[in-house]
């Protein structure tokens, strides 16, 4: 019974303690995804405790690299918390230090003929898997998965 016992227990500890994440590479940047889901106070705190801060996407260029890496991988099927929100900055998203989000074309998308982001109460930014992972507002305690910068 035993070496059965031993490679059974690795698994669960596998299943419950093991990586929750992938990491790759954009350029000089590192990335991480969070499979976990939480709200995005809580994912924001995952990210800190992976050592970085949810993901700043700042350039057309990093959008589509990731946005390709994550349809690649197989990983687009999942909605994941990014770093941008207006908690605290009224009508302006902002990243975690400060700067402004970009609008429009190409991050946000478009729904039911209406741009995102779209709701007053809706203050967190996600990438959407329905909407081809185009960002979206929703509320701050939905739970998805994360994007996660981590220090190069
Ligand atoms: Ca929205």
């Amino acid at each position: 019974m035993r070496p059965l016992l031993l490679p059974l227990s690795l698994c669960l500890l596998l299943l419950c303690c093991g990586s929750d994440g992938e990491q790759f590479y954009i350029g000089d940047r590192v990335i991480k995804l969070l499979t976990e889901k939480g709200s995005w106070d809580q994912m924001s705190i995952a990210c800190r405790r992976e050592g970085g801060h949810m993901i700043k996407i700042d350039s057309a260029d990093l959008m589509h690299d990731l946005v390709n890496i994550l349809k690649n991988n197989v990983w687009d099927k999942a909605n994941y918390w990014i770093g941008a929100t207006n908690v605290g900055h009224e009508s302006v998203f902002r990243w975690h230090d400060g700067s402004k989000v970009k609008m429009g074309t190409p991050f946000w998308g478009i729904r039911r003929g209406g741009q995102e982001p779209n709701g007053n109460l809706e203050t967190c930014v996600f990438m959407d898997k329905s909407n081809f992972m185009y960002w979206a507002d929703a509320l701050c305690s939905d739970n998805f998965g994360v994007l996660c910068e981590l220090p190069g």
